[in-house]
């Protein structure tokens, strides 16, 4: 059994996605990152950068639990331990794949949510960071659309770990000052993706487990994810 502590965030979607393409069974387990719950020491011994996605899986190498946080390595790891081609095997498609993983861990979920930042949950507006992330966001955009031109999926013919990882990125391309309309090879990729019944399943049983307005954080919220509370907590 996999324990996946999450919130209803992009990074959070990518496993439960992923989760569901693999038909494991898994626990849900919220961490209400704007009550502060990811500094609790019982979730800092899981993720130390006390934030989701984490798992913890009770079966791990040598039947003992695993522990791990970063998105990411989660998806390499879940893939690989069930040799699921959503990780292809031959070096070619498995690089390709951990490429494009890659540039979503390094550039797509940094940046737009970035783009989220100063845009939707900033106390004051900031015209230089807003044009900053909005037009890197843009960039970003045009390079995925770019490669579904040459491609149907990121890493090339296959539904692999990118794309399951890129999706939710781009879902909230509305908070980053995107149009999709503007890009016609990542609509097709977006319509091909959303419509997997595993990628509908993946987003549900999360939405489903918390109350959440989607309103932005004010006040105490705001500051457990944004402000100095951040720093007491880890010191507490
Ligand atoms: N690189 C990490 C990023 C995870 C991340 O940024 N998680 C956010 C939500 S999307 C979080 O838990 N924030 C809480 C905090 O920073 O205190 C991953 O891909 O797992």
């Amino acid at each position: 059994m996999i324990d996946l502590y999450f919130w209803t965030t992009p990074n959070a979607y990518k496993v439960s996605i992923l989760l569901e393409e693999l038909e494991q069974p898994y626990r849900v387990m919220p961490v209400h990152i704007g009550k502060g719950e990811q500094f609790d020491p019982a979730f800092l011994a899981i993720s130390p950068n006390n934030k989701v996605p984490a798992i913890v899986d009770h079966d791990g190498p040598g039947g003992r639990p695993l522990a791990m946080f970063e998105s990411g390595a989660i998806m390499m790891y879940l893939a690989e331990k069930l040799a699921s081609p959503l990780l292809p095997a031959d070096p070619v498609g498995r690089y390709a794949t951990v490429q494009w993983l890659m540039f979503q861990m390094g550039g797509v979920g940094p940046m737009l949510g970035q783009a989220h930042h100063f845009r939707k949950y900033a106390p004051e507006t900031i015209p230089y960071a807003v044009e900053r992330y909005t037009s890197e966001a843009h960039r970003l955009y045009g390079v995925i659309d770019r490669r579904l031109g040459e491609a149907e999926y990121l890493a090339g013919d296959a539904y692999t770990l990118a794309d399951i990882a890129t999706y939710p990125w781009l879902r909230p391309y509305k908070w980053q000052g995107q149009d999709i309309d503007a890009w016609p090879n990542l609509k097709r990729w977006y319509a091909a993706v959303r419509a997997r019944p595993a990628v509908q399943r993946g987003l549900a049983v999360l939405a489903a487990k918390v109350d959440r307005s989607g309103a932005p954080p004010q006040g105490e919220r705001w500051n457990n994810l944004f402000g100095g509370a951040r720093l007491g907590a880890r010191q507490a």
